[in-house]
């Protein structure tokens, strides 16, 4: 779900308050002029063919009108002053979560994906991924955001507003989910070509559940294979794959794509582009830029016995 209207947290629902207290003024605002519009109307003198509009008041003062022009601007002035101070106390409001034993994580927006990489609670890293957040209900998550090329904005409008990813530039955002549930992100601010094709997922779990998760990405990627995954590894090691990602437990190290030891594990490949099976995996590896036209993804042509046990592989990187 991606939606400011059904807020998952308490960041997202005081911004949903405030957004609810401008509607209402502006649409009270918005009536409250048409109806002034409309008894100006009813009130004016009528002209028909024969009777000439009716024009020697138009420059005599009328009754009321200082009163009703300053009541008018003053109700304006007192209206937009709520609204300025409504802003200021939700900005108020949404700098005070309580962070002291928050869940750290550090994320990067690359073009057109995100890398994010967990920290323990003593603050080492712990384990890296791309695209897919996990984090516990109830517990504050502090983001710590960078961006590796150019800007890009971190946005997951169920859990809270917009915050810009500005190279060379540090900044967090602070949010907690107080409902389980899974939260899509979207890229919000154009990055190039596949900004549109720049989502990621953010799950809600049960605290015990989200363990169980965090301890699983924490493993290496598995060592016992069959051999026909065996193979695949080979290939990947062999092809030009180990320069670009990372699969740990393996000898593969490259930091300049999405980090691949839990791969399987994810929903979506690319950053929410494809469903992650293994089809949209084999059409990934051969040719990701017609899926996604500008990435840093070559294509890689293989053999297709390669191709197979290369999946096989990659679907044992759960
Ligand atoms: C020049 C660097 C480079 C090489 C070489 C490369 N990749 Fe990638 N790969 C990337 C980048 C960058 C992305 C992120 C693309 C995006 O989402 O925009 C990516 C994304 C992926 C993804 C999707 C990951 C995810 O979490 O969504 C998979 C799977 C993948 N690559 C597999 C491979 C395999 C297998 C090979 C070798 C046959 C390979 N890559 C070679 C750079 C590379
Ligand atoms: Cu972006």
């Amino acid at each position: 779900m991606q939606s400011a209207l059904f807020p998952a947290g308490v960041q997202a629902s005081r911004i949903l308050d405030l957004w609810h207290l401008t509607l209402g003024v502006c649409c009270a605002v918005f009536v409250a002029i048409l109806l002034a519009c409309f008894f100006a109307m009813l009130r004016a003198p009528r002209a028909t063919r024969a009777t000439p509009p009716e024009t020697s008041g138009a420059h005599a003062s009328q009754p009321g009108l200082r009163l009703s022009v300053i009541l008018a601007t003053s109700i304006s002035v007192i209206l937009l002053f709520g609204l300025i101070l409504a802003d200021v106390l939700t900005d108020r409001a949404l700098s005070r979560l309580p962070v002291d034993k928050a869940l750290h994580i550090e994320v990067t927006g690359y073009q057109w994906w995100w890398q994010a990489r967990y920290l323990s609670d003593d603050g080492a890293p712990a384990f890296t991924l791309a695209n897919e957040l996990h984090v516990p209900v109830g517990r504050p998550v502090v983001v710590a955001l960078k961006a590796a090329d150019v800007i890009h904005t971190f946005w997951v409008p169920n859990l809270h507003g917009k915050k810009d990813m500005i190279p060379g530039r540090d900044a967090t955002i602070e949010f907690r989910a107080d409902k389980p549930g899974v939260y899509r992100g979207q890229c919000a601010e154009f990055c190039g070509y596949e900004h549109a094709l720049m989502a990621f997922l953010v799950t809600a779990d049960p605290p015990a559940q989200y363990e169980a998760w965090a301890a699983r990405q924490r493993l290496p990627a598995v060592d016992t294979l069959d051999t026909v995954a065996a193979r695949g590894r080979e290939v990947f090691l062999t092809q030009d794959c180990a320069r670009c990602h990372s699969v740990r437990g393996t000898p593969a190290q490259g930091n300049i794509g999405p980090d691949l030891t839990h791969v399987a594990s994810r929903q979506f490949l690319a950053a929410g582009t494809l469903a992650n099976n293994r089809g949209n995996l084999a059409g990934w590896i051969v040719d990701p830029r017609t899926l996604k036209p500008g990435t840093a993804m070559p294509s890689t042509r293989l053999r297709p016995e390669d191709l197979q046990a290369l999946l096989t592989w990659m679907e044992t990187l759960k």
